[in-house]
């Protein structure tokens, strides 16, 4: 459908960038309501025909489908599921399944389709049985049941989790052709609700000396990771709920260790021990993997938080664009570091720049939405997202992430992110 050019103001609207970017405030409240009193929005209706109202529809002339014990999606939304779901040859559960982005909108992923990443897949645990177990430099070990860890205060928070092997692809030599999702879905956004850490240590009572935590799940990776006091003291979280419901299996029923910002390897899912310790245990999980190869040969350890990034989620590779016209253009940022602070958007493949506008909440350690305003004339051209967190980080060009870091990298790929529209409408993955 060809939006018709009807509308005067847009037309007249300022624009913030070249190419069609138009100001943040153009949608927002004050904005939309000059325009819609002043002008026809011109983004994709067609008029209706003379005939008056559509016809009855089947739907209502018969009884409706009956009430759910567990609801799911609309059947029409099947399609919308986690993808590239990849496990190690010969296994069936090391591996990883994906978020598909740009099926999804606002900043909570639902429960179902959060990515997963296990070392040895989905332990079979009974809530009854399992127990965690406090020890280590501490006065009083202690051991929790799953009821007695619901005896205690909690919080909720809503925080992004990413996995630090998340747009691993992007330091491959030629663009990825997969979606979105596919690229980069090895991140999502829950409301995570649990007990601080520090309560419960302050408990088993910790020596002062002890300046580290060691965190092991129970499943057959027996997957472990060290943690620094500082941080276990500070905002960790045994996470016990995701979105309102206990954790999903696959997420670490019935208890993982929730550390905000930090690289999702660290988050150990299905927690049965912490042992606490004066240094890093230097687990396999820290020294022969999640360390970062540099391009002098050496080696980062210990590169806990995620960087700050962002990625134009619609449109993106996976949807494409139904011809010229007025667009808003959606996406995710996030940081490791702290809050979103702005997200600049190119729609001329980086010559210049717009601020898009945040929508609410924009929160510590969450991926926040933006969003912004384009008039696509119908020429191919690359689009392009920006992210500065507030502690003053700004997403590197991919050639410099390479430049600094070199190509045998895995983990912690952050780049600016170029999306090619072609005059189709389709969305291609470049390196622009
Ligand atoms: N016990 C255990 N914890 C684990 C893992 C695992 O395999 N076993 N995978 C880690 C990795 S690499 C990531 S990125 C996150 C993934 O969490 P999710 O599956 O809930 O998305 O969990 C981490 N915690
Ligand atoms: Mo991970």
């Amino acid at each position: 459908m060809r939006p018709r050019s009807r509308d005067r103001r847009l037309e007249n609207a300022q624009e913030a960038a070249g190419n069609g970017l138009l100001d943040r405030r153009v949608f927002m409240k004050g904005g939309l309501g000059a325009l819609a009193t002043g002008a026809f929005m011109a983004f994709a209706s067609t008029e209706a025909g003379a005939a008056g109202p559509p016809e009855i529809p089947a739907g209502m002339k018969i009884a409706g489908a009956p009430l759910s014990p567990y609801g799911s999606p609309a059947t029409y939304e099947r399609e919308v599921t986690r993808t590239l779901i990849r496990s190690q040859p010969g296994t069936t559960g090391a591996g990883a399944s994906r978020t598909p982005l740009e099926a999804l909108e606002g900043i909570i992923t639902p429960s179902g389709l959060h990515f997963e990443r296990h070392h040895n897949g989905v332990p079979a645990i009974d809530p009854a049985q399992h127990q965690l177990l406090i020890h280590g430099m501490v006065a009083r070990p202690l051991v929790f049941t799953v009821a007695s860890l619901l005896r205690y205060p909690m919080v909720s928070r809503i925080h992004f989790l990413e996995c630090s092997g998340n747009s691993g692809a992007m330091y491959q030599p030629t663009p990825p052709a997969l979606t979105c999702g596919q690229t980069h879905g090895l991140v999502s956004c829950s409301e995570w609700t649990g007990v601080p850490l520090r309560l419960l240590l302050a408990e088993a009572g910790v020596d002062p000396r002890a300046d580290w935590i060691l965190a092991e799940g129970a499943d057959a990776a027996a997957m472990s990771r060290s943690v620094p006091m500082r941080k276990a003291m500070d905002d960790a979280m045994l996470a016990l709920y995701q979105n309102g419901e206990r954790l999903r299996p696959e997420n670490g029923y019935p208890v993982r260790l929730f550390l905000p910002g930090y690289e999702g390897n660290m988050s150990v899912k299905w927690l049965r021990r912490i042992k606490v310790t004066d240094t890093p245990t230097m687990t396999k999980d820290e020294t022969s993997r999640y360390t970062d190869l540099q391009g002098d040969g050496k080696s980062l350890m210990f590169t806990y938080p995620m960087e700050v990034k962002s990625l134009i989620t619609r449109p993106a590779p996976g949807l494409r664009l139904t011809g010229p016209g007025l667009y808003e253009l959606s996406g995710i940022a996030w940081s490791g570091h702290g809050k979103i602070r702005k997200v600049e958007v190119s729609a001329d493949g980086g010559q210049s720049w717009a601020e898009a506008a945040l929508s609410p909440p924009v929160l510590a350690h969450a991926l926040t939405r933006f969003r912004i305003a384009w008039k696509w004339n119908g020429a191919p051209t690359v689009l392009k997202s920006r992210a500065t967190d507030d502690a003053g980080h700004v997403q590197p060009t991919r050639d410099r992430l390479i430049a600094e870091h070199g190509a045998n990298v895995i983990f912690h790929y952050n780049a600016i992110q170029a999306w090619g529209i072609e005059s189709s409408g389709e969305v291609k993955n470049v390196y622009a």
